[in-house]
């Protein structure tokens, strides 16, 4: 399986907090194996999904945050799915969907034996927030493999792009591979999908 030879990305459906949510199989019937796209709201998770798949407008973008409030499912080739998840920590989102998005991205996360990888964005401009650090400790206490996508780089000059990953990861003393990542400047893509491929080949 690699993400490099998309023949199909399909949407297969959105999932809110009351609903268990299914794990997806293969047509030969095998558990599907999953990533999952979390971070803060507005950081660019459905741009990125798009951008991946080159399908412009699959997972709904907005410059507003608190776009994507359900667990949205992309399934590649029939092999790989992709989980789109709301993102946290916007303090203009409304409060009651603040309150919702905990327990669904606990229950989504909690037992989801299929999650092979974690795609961790940061805005490449922002200092990581409360909620990144203690979602990423949380991801990396519990063994979760995860990557650092630092998005919207097209923000910054790119001398700064690698000193500036580097003080985030710092940051978050967190010692997990990274792409550099803009949609407006096509910059990452091919490094985020040899580092996926890699990854999903070697579990
Ligand atoms: N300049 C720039 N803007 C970007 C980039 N990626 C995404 N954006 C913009 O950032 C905004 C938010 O993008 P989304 O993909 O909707 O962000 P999200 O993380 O899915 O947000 P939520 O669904 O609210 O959690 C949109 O206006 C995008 O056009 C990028 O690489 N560069
Ligand atoms: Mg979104």
């Amino acid at each position: 399986m690699t993400l490099s030879k998309i023949k199909e990305a399909k949407f297969q459906g959105a999932f809110g907090p009351d609903v268990k949510i299914p794990v997806f199989k293969t047509p030969q019937g095998k558990v599907m194996p999953e990533i999952a796209l979390i971070g803060r709201s507005n950081v660019g998770k459905s741009s990125l999904i798009n951008h991946m798949l080159g399908r412009k407008g699959l997972a709904k973008t907005s410059s507003v945050p608190g776009k994507t409030q359900t667990v949205n499912f992309f399934i590649v080739n029939d092999q790989v799915a992709l989980a789109d998840l709301p993102g946290f920590g916007y303090a203009k989102v409304p409060k009651e969907l603040r309150a919702k998005w905990g327990p669904l991205i606990e229950g989504y996360l909690q037992g989801r034996e299929n999650l092979k990888l974690v795609l961790f964005l940061f805005d490449i401009r922002r200092e990581p927030s409360e909620e990144d650090i203690a979602m990423l400790d949380w991801l990396l206490h519990f063994e979760k493999d995860v990557i650092a996508v630092f998005t919207k780089s097209d923000k910054i000059s790119h001398s700064a792009h690698q000193k500036t990953a580097h003080q985030i990861l710092e940051h978050l003393r967190a010692d997990i591979p990274f792409v550099i990542f803009s949609t407006n400047e096509n910059k990452g893509k091919e490094a985020l999908i040899r580092l996926i491929d890699n990854h999903i080949q070697a579990t």
